[in-house]
């Protein structure tokens, strides 16, 4: 018989890779996603995969129907990747972020609990709890000093998986997992407005590129490495919580750089700064420590920043010339 999972956040970036990982290993997998307008399906559509999941309606806020989904499910793994993921809009809608990343974690484990409580439970955590860092990198061990209400609502959520399994014994793991990003990244991340402003510029669709800081520092991975780690995370007989990062760090300014290289440009002449994108308070540099992650798990990151930047113009290239 089939495993299943039950994948919130499905339509996401991770939700569409992990989701493709789980249909290649066998997994039924039964996606759990709000009805919005848009077409939200575009990524799993990317990677062929949308005809092959299960979706079950809901909204990890509204408690009754992610209840309903869990007992229609009946789940082995169940992965939590709903959030209001942008930092930088958790600043103007602090309390639908801490409704979506806090309240939304507790709902999710609540269900586990009450109908499914032999379920494996993966939480979306984040570097971002980090926010102010004092050493130069951050493991399962550093003190979390979040700068964001992102980053605030994320620690809550991280605190409560590890709650419910001190409290209930659930089989319940945090990834706290540095930036990861992909050729599916959202447009309004960094990584993906860089690779989506060279591919236009390029193509003589745009003259320049605005930004916010340059000097932000950010330990990037490849998005389909990363839910590897996440899989590996459930299949282990105790749970834990496991830092999931390369360990290298590189500048915004730098990450440009590469970008606009590969499309033979210098960031210099098109990249403009502009104060719209600072935030109130920013997390100045993160480097992740997952020596934890390759002993248990013998997770390593496959992609460098380089391969994974080049990959991510390239297809903003192709998306564009299609259109
Ligand atoms: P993403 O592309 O923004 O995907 C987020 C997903 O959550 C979308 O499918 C979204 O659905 C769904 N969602 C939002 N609000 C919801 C709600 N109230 N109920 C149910 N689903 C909801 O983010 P991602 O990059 O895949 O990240 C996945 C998770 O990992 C997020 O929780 C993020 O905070 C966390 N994380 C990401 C990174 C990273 O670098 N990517 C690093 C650490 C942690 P719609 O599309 O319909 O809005
Ligand atoms: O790409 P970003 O928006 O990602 P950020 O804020 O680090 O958050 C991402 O990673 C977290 C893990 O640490 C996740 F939890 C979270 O869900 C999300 O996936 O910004 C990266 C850096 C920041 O320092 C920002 O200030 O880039 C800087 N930046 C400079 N100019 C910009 C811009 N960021 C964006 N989005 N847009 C700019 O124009």
């Amino acid at each position: 018989m089939s495993k299943r999972a039950f994948v919130t956040g499905v339509t996401g970036q991770d939700g569409a890779y992990l989701s493709k990982l789980l249909l290649d290993k066998g997994y039924d997998v039964v996606g759990f996603t709000p009805r919005r307008g848009s077409d939200t399906l575009w990524r799993l559509r990317e990677l062929g995969i949308v005809d092959a999941i299960d979706f079950a309606y809901g909204d990890v806020t509204d408690l009754s129907s992610v209840m309903r989904a869990v007992q229609r499910c009946e789940p082995h793994e169940v992965y939590n990747l709903a959030g209001q993921s942008f930092v930088a809009v958790s600043w103007d809608e602090p309390s639908h972020t801490a409704e979506v990343n806090a309240v939304g974690v507790a709902n999710v484990l609540e269900a586990i609990r009450q109908i499914a409580p032999s379920a494996r439970f993966y939480q979306a955590s984040t570097s971002e709890m980090f926010g102010k860092i004092r050493g130069e990198r951050q493991d399962e061990q550093t003190p979390f000093h979040p700068r964001s209400p992102y980053g605030v609502a994320k620690l809550y959520g991280h605190w409560i998986t590890v709650n419910y399994r001190e409290s209930f014994g659930l089989h319940a793991s945090s990834g706290i997992l540095f930036n990861h990003e992909s050729p599916l990244r959202g447009i309004e991340f960094v990584t993906r407005k860089v690779t989506d402003g060279v591919a236009r510029i390029k193509l003589g669709l745009a003259r320049e590129l605005r930004l916010g800081n340059l000097e932000a520092k950010r330990d990037w991975g490849f998005a389909a490495d990363y839910v590897e780690a996440m899989w590996l995370m459930l299949q282990q007989r105790e749970p834990n919580d496991y830092v999931i990062s390369t360990g290298i760090t590189t500048s915004v300014r730098d990450m440009c750089k590469i970008a606009f290289e590969h499309a033979n440009l210098s960031y210099q002449d098109h990249v403009r700064p502009d104060p719209r994108f600072l935030r109130p308070a920013e997390v100045d540099a993160l480097q992740g420590d997952s020596a934890k992650a390759a002993r248990h798990l013998g997770w390593q990151p496959r992609t460098s920043l380089f391969d994974l930047i080049r990959m991510m113009v390239e297809a903003d290239l192709r998306r564009l010339k299609s259109h």
